[in-house]
């Protein structure tokens, strides 16, 4: 069976060298990832779970919605989502205000639940779930409340890396997420803990062009990894103002690569939950960033902060496109699909214990209460 001997060959490093499609570092990133995802799918047909929900109306992979790659949505499908996006940025936030008093939009309530979140949710046993559950209900809002028809879309972030405004989710065109910022002098960015620098782009300043030209940002930034930007302390404080970028070919150059992306679907850090929880998150100490990490600084400014990143809309589509990684991963790696590592606070501060399957998943006003594995 194909599906497991990808794992079990290169786990075990055991000789099923006819099973395991040749991918190797020659192979450019796009097609690495194509043909990982085909084997992906390929598992989760034979996957033991189908066939105990066997059900026509069980979810799984005859029955799933499916996700588009920006770059292969037609012009009229990608200009439905941006004008869904528009719509959840107009209508009415329905948080509660003695809350979250800064929260003015329906979008913003997304900010104000990831911004309250952030110290439990990223660098912990929660991030991979917690960010898989907050991209379904920002989906689920954009088709229930804003008529999108669609399905979140992802960026496919190991395309045109050399030149990230090429890509056609950043070429600032009517059918794009927006381009680059106006220019900014500054002095780059300091991404992985502030270990390790990011030189400034051509950006920095407020992205004025494009479908999302003079996008308000109403909460945040708290701790922006782009230097010489103002912060606030927290996401209670109203603080609108315009959304920025600073695009970096230097991050998709770097840190999107083949070698990166075949080391945590099939390489060495893929081998076990805790080594690609590791790696996917950044090695900072070493100078890796890490595909998480390198997804907000290739957008830079506003999306180098760890709180507020969410206010540029294209979070959904890096994150969409890292929940696709991670369940590529997943149907590769069965035997560790379910499993978590961490505990329950950011890089274990303060100390926490480790979260298990059975914890819950908090979304505030956005969806209900569910635990991390069901
Ligand atoms: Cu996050």
């Amino acid at each position: 069976m194909r599906f497991f001997s990808i794992g079990a060959a290169f786990y075990l490093a055991a000789v099923a060298a006819d099973d395991v499609a040749a991918i190797d570092e020659s192979w450019s990133a796009v097609d690495a990832l194509s043909e990982l995802q085909q084997q992906a799918m390929e598992g989760l047909k034979v996957s033991p779970l189908i066939r105990k929900r066997g059900s026509a109306k069980a979810c799984n992979i005859f029955t799933a919605d499916r996700r588009q790659d920006w770059e292969h949505m037609s012009k009229c499908q990608r200009k439905d989502y941006i004008r869904a996006v528009h719509c959840l940025h107009t209508l009415p936030s329905k948080s509660d205000p003695e809350w979250a008093p800064a929260a003015r939009t329906r979008y913003d309530d997304f900010v104000a639940v990831h911004m309250n979140m952030t110290m439990s949710v990223h660098g912990s046993g929660l991030f991979l779930t917690w960010h898989r559950y907050l991209v379904w209900a920002y989906e689920q809002a954009l088709r229930n409340e804003c008529n999108y028809k669609g399905y979140q879309p992802y960026w496919n972030y190991f395309s045109r890396t050399d030149n990230i405004h090429e890509s056609p989710v950043f070429d600032g065109s009517d059918t794009s997420m927006g381009g680059d910022g106006d220019f900014f002098e500054h002095d780059g960015a300091l991404g992985g803990a502030s270990m390790i620098k990011i030189p400034s782009g051509q950006g920095g300043g407020c992205m004025t062009t494009g479908p999302f030209a003079n996008w308000t940002a109403n909460m945040g930034p708290v701790r922006p990894g782009m230097q010489n930007m103002s912060a606030i302390p927290d996401f209670t404080v109203y603080n609108p103002r315009c959304l920025r970028r600073d695009l970096s070919s230097y991050v998709t150059s770097k840190w999107f690569t083949t070698a990166n992306l075949l080391n945590v679907t099939i390489g060495r850090a893929s081998w076990t939950h805790e080594s690609y929880w590791r790696e996917v998150q950044g090695r900072y100490p070493d100078g890796f960033l890490g595909l998480h990490t390198s997804g907000h600084y290739a957008m830079g400014a506003d999306a180098t902060d760890l709180y507020s990143s969410i206010n540029d809309p294209a979070f959904w589509l890096h994150h969409a496109m890292f929940d696709r990684l991670y369940w590529i991963w997943q149907s590769l790696h069965p035997f560790e699909a379910r499993k978590t590592t961490g505990t329950l606070t950011l890089s274990n501060k303060p100390p926490t214990r480790d979260a298990n399957i059975d914890d819950l998943l908090e979304m505030g006003i956005l969806a209900q209460t569910r635990p991390l594995h069901v």
